[in-house]
């Protein structure tokens, strides 16, 4: 039988509009060649970042079937990837797909805060179960806010740059939690960085445009899990991944309104493997 592309299970929610979770990954990690296993957390018809009150339909009844019915099946994911979860039964949930697939590469985006503060529903009690479910990942990439909130640390916002120097110390911290970890977002004058841990340290640098998006942060994971995946080490998966972020934010007209997400749909076969079909 022919080798089928690898499977990443990809348990996120959601949401129609606004360009973030399932429906930016999915694309991403299919025009990467990876072969991407929806598991919906919950339904939501837009993101949660300003768009006004969302409809939401909770999905954890659903995902515990889908799971069984995986298991059953005899399926086995090369790689889970966790994000948004939003109440403490879909953090059960995902905790249940890494006992199933012990095997499987466990990436958690731990979707839960931004610009300083947690998002709507993010109680102390989700938050603590989130900071758990890091702790049996392979690999977790957190933004600033949710690096802050796995550490128990103060979340203002620095008033002064980050140094490479404390963009390593953080990120360094953080593999008291997880083995591997990527944090983005990180304010670094001219420049936004995200820092490496857990091989070998590394900071990555892109010029940084002065307008913030949802959806960023799954569109970055997609992508460095589509270039781990294809057998690149981490640093060289985070730079391609900010780079591609950069690229689509600059490709997002000035005046499009910031809180559909980025304009990363033409961009798409810039991510297309090369050479090898
Ligand atoms: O991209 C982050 C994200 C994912 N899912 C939902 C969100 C957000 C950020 O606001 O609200 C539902």
């Amino acid at each position: 039988m022919a080798t089928e592309p690898k499977k990443v299970l990809c348990i996120h929610d959601l949401s129609g509009a606004g360009r973030c979770s399932l429906s930016v990954i999915l694309p991403v990690l299919a025009v990467m060649g990876l072969q991407p296993i929806a598991l919906p957390t919950m339904l939501l018809s837009t993101h949660t970042g300003g768009l006004g009150q969302p409809a939401r339909l909770d999905c954890e009844a659903y995902g515990r079937a889908a799971l069984e019915h995986y298991r059953a099946l005899g399926l086995v994911p090369d790689c889970i990837y966790v994000g948004y979860l939003g109440t403490e039964a879909l953090v059960d949930l995902a905790a249940e797909a890494f006992r199933l697939w012990p095997e499987a590469v466990k990436v958690v985006d731990p979707v839960m805060a931004d610009g300083g503060k947690p998002y709507s529903g993010f109680t102390p009690a989700v938050i603590e179960k989130v900071r758990s479910l890091c702790a049996a990942a392979d690999l977790i990439l957190p933004n600033l806010t949710e690096a802050r909130l796995l550490l128990g640390q103060d979340l203002a916002l620095p008033a002064e740059p980050i140094t490479q120097e404390q963009a390593l110390d953080l990120a360094a911290q953080l593999t008291r939690i997880a083995g591997r970890v990527v944090v983005t977002g990180l304010p670094m004058g001219k420049f936004v960085g995200c820092a490496g841990a857990g091989d070998e340290p590394f900071v990555v640098r892109h010029l940084h445009i002065d307008r913030s998006f949802p959806g960023t942060g799954d569109l970055f994971g997609a992508i460095v899990i589509g270039s781990l995946l294809r057998g690149n080490v981490l640093s060289a998966a985070a730079d391609a991944a900010a780079g591609f972020v950069a690229q689509a934010i600059q490709h997002t007209p000035r005046d499009a309104d910031t809180r559909f997400g980025v304009w990363f749909e033409p961009l798409l076969p810039r991510l297309a493997p090369m050479g090898e079909l």
